[in-house]
């Protein structure tokens, strides 16, 4: 065994080489593997005893890409395009050995072999759209010759994986190995020489594109009219699109080059550093600042929620989903049959949708123990209160929950805004309080803000962000303060929102320039989904917000057809006449004078105050970094990943100074944060 590199051991099993790559966490094909390789095959090359040669990875995976973190740095080491034609044009075949998952530049390595074989949980995939890239080392070029220009077009512009069954069925594998996988690929290595087989190289292969430019190019009108709205406001799909029409239309070498310009051009985009800068940022959130490694984390086997009301139902599924059993509490069996009926409805609709069988539906029903009883959370490790947005109810809760639950048990709230200190100080145990607060709907949208409250333990901090992770959540730490990270900056673009539409500018108006801007939808669309009535009620109702003066005239929003637009059975909206004449009444009552309001100021308006409190999230350390706060608004609140999250699009787009000096034109109390950085 030689080391080419620190990171690239080449040995010999009798007449085959094998080179392997041990670069943690996921074989990067960071400078050191590319030189690493390049020496490989060099020696290779040089080594005519030599029959075959195998690629195989250490570790967790087989190469999961180009090194991320060296994007952006000036170049240094060996070319990637030249350690691929050294393979490529190896005088003898080259077998890439693949487990984990062979991903963006590792699968662009893997097809510049000669023959692929993988065991079987292997995972393929060309991620890069997600990083607001395209494959750049011939991905876009050779993938359609392999799987077909359908499928690569697929695969390139939704960045899914693609498993070894399917890999094998598409011609991606030649073979998946039982047993230890580098014997196996030695073992197929001396196979294809015995027989003679040539060496493929995928470059030279067209057979499989599925047809020429001419009888592609419906296909493609399709997938880009199919596909419009998924990829509205992103770079990258287009450009990834290009590239597999020229893999069509052009030879290999003009086909290269369209990758290699679509490429650079998006490299040196915006919107591909504010995607990368949110990989690091997920991946950064996961870790506490400060917490000692080596705290042990409480297990989490059992869970508790109380509440099946729509947040309970889902919080619960994402438990039931992984495995673990939950026992669900209600007050009234009426309201527990509800809540167990939604949670069967959902996962009988996602099995009709093919996801998982009737079988497993049952399997995660099983799982679940409705209940009136509250004690019957004695043994759980997690209880969960997902109960009405009251502190008194709160508060009583877990004062009996200190009663009942067992030792060690981490009692979480998921309240959305209320102060987590003070629900712990109703119990003898607030080192065991956190605030798990989740996003509506809780079995789907991503986010979990874990609330740190000022006596939360590390151990119990640090469990409620693992079993985060456990669920598929991104978990992000937030302090207490009121609304925490996400909500306590919606507060303040939703406050500017409601005086841009008595200062003249239209619901509409607000809503489009933020769609336009690359949220899903706008505050006052987002306001007749949840429903206008919310926290109202007639009784107490006195017409002194707009909202109010809404609920007094009937208006609900999307649930009774009638909002701030009207809505007709299809949910088409237009906006209501109805809502324009009590915002216009509520105006003039207040004498505000109204005035044209152009589409910047309508979105300084709704964003840089978003911002300033974020920064002011900062400068009180509610947040642990500027990243978490995207990453907060990117999984919770719709803000466009391509746009890198608000405090990154402040920094890097918007600017931190023209941001500071609009909202001191607006009279607002700017964060130190926002004019000195963070
Ligand atoms: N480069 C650098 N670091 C990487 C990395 C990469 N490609 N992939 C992961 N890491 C780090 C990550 O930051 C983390 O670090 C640790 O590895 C574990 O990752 C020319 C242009 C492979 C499925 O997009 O999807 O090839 O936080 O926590 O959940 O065409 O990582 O521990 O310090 O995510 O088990 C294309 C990206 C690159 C794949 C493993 N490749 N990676 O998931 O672990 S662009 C990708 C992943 C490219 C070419 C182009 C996942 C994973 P730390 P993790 P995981």
């Amino acid at each position: 065994m030689a080391a080419i590199t620190s990171v690239v051991d080449l040995a010999m099993d009798g007449d085959v080489a094998v080179i392997t790559i041990d670069s943690p966490p996921v074989n990067a094909l960071s400078a050191d593997v590319r030189d690493g390789l390049d020496g490989a095959f060099r020696a290779i090359a040089a080594n005519p005893a030599l029959k075959a040669a195998v690629l195989v990875c250490a570790g967790r995976t087989f190469i999961a890409g180009a090194d991320i973190s060296e994007f952006g740095k000036p170049p240094r080491g060996a070319s990637l395009h030249a350690v691929q034609d050294a393979m490529e044009e190896s005088a003898v075949p080259v077998v890439a050995a693949i487990h984990g998952t062979a991903l963006g530049g590792g699968l662009e390595v893997a097809l510049c072999a000669h023959y692929r074989v993988s065991d079987a949980k292997a995972k393929f995939g060309l991620p890069e759209v997600k990083l607001g890239l395209l494959p750049g080392a011939g991905g876009t070029q050779r993938l359609p010759r392999v799987v077909g220009a359908k499928k690569a077009l697929e695969m390139v512009t939704s960045g899914a994986q693609m498993g070894a069954k399917d890999a094998l069925a598409a011609g991606l594998v030649d073979e998946i190995v039982e047993g230890d996988l580098t014997a196996g690929a030695i073992a197929f290595a001396r196979r294809i020489v015995a027989e003679g087989r040539p060496l493929k190289k995928v470059r030279d292969d067209t057979s499989k594109l599925g047809g020429d430019a001419a009888a592609l190019a419906p296909m493609f009108a399709d997938f880009r009219q199919s596909h419009a709205r998924a990829f509205k406001g992103f770079d990258a799909p287009e450009a990834n699109i290009k590239c597999i029409e020229a893999a069509v239309a052009l030879p290999f070498e003009e086909g290269m080059k369209v990758e290699r310009s679509e490429f650079m051009k998006l490299m040196s985009g915006l919107q591909a550093t504010a995607q990368r800068h949110v990989f690091f940022a997920e991946r950064q959130a996961a870790k506490i600042d400060g917490l000692d490694p080596k705290t042990e984390l409480l297990p989490v086997k059992s869970v508790g929620i109380i509440g099946a009301g729509t947040m309970g139902g889902g919080i619960a599924m994402n438990f039931l989903s992984v495995g673990i059993p939950v026992t669900i509490v209600e007050t009234k069996q009426e309201a527990l049959d509800r809540g167990v009926a939604v949670i069967r409805r959902n996962y009988e609709n996602s099995a009709k949708k093919g996801r998982f069988s009737m079988e497993e539906v049952e399997a995660r029903m099983g799982r679940l123990t409705p209940t009136l009883a509250l004690e019957d959370l004695k043994d759980a490790d997690l209880i969960i209160e997902a109960v009405f947005e009251n502190m008194d109810i709160k508060k009583d809760i877990f004062g009996k929950l200190d009663t009942i639950a067992r030792p060690g048990a981490i009692l979480a709230s998921n309240t959305s805004y209320l102060n987590v200190d003070e629900i712990a100080a109703s119990t003898t145990r607030p080192e065991s309080v956190v605030g798990t607060h989740f996003f509506s709907p809780a079995n789907v949208m991503r986010l979990l803000e874990v609330v740190r409250g000022a006596r939360t333990s590390p151990q119990v901090l640090a469990t409620a962000m693992a079993t985060g992770k456990a669920i598929g959540k991104i978990g992000v730490v937030s302090g207490v303060c009121h609304g925490f990270i996400g909500n306590r900056m919606l507060g303040a673009r939703q406050e500017q929102a409601n005086k841009l539409i008595l200062e003249g500018a239209r619901p509409a108006d607000v809503d489009r320039v933020l769609t336009d801007f690359g949220f899903p939808m706008g505050p006052f669309q987002m306001a007749d989904l949840a429903g206008l009535d919310i926290g109202w009620s007639a009784e107490t109702s006195k017409g002194v917000t707009v909202r109010d003066r809404l609920c007094e005239a009937g208006l609900r929003g999307q649930k009774n057809g009638k909002g701030f637009y009207d809505y007709d059975a299809d949910r088409n909206r237009t906006p209501s006449p109805v809502a324009e004449a009590i915002i216009l009444d509520y105006a003039a009552e207040k004498g505000i004078n109204r005035r044209s309001i152009d589409d910047q100021e309508i979105l300084e308006r709704c964003l840089y105050p978003m911002v300033n409190e974020g920064a002011k999230i900062l400068d009180e350390g509610m947040a642990q970094r500027a990243s978490d706060v995207d990453i907060v608004w990117i999984n919770g609140y719709g803000w466009p990943v391509y746009r890198g999250g608000p405090m990154f699009w402040a920094e890097h787009d918007a600017g931190r100074d023209t941001i500071a000096a609009a909202l001191e034109r607006m009279g607002m109390d700017v964060s130190p944060k926002l004019k000195s950085g963070w």
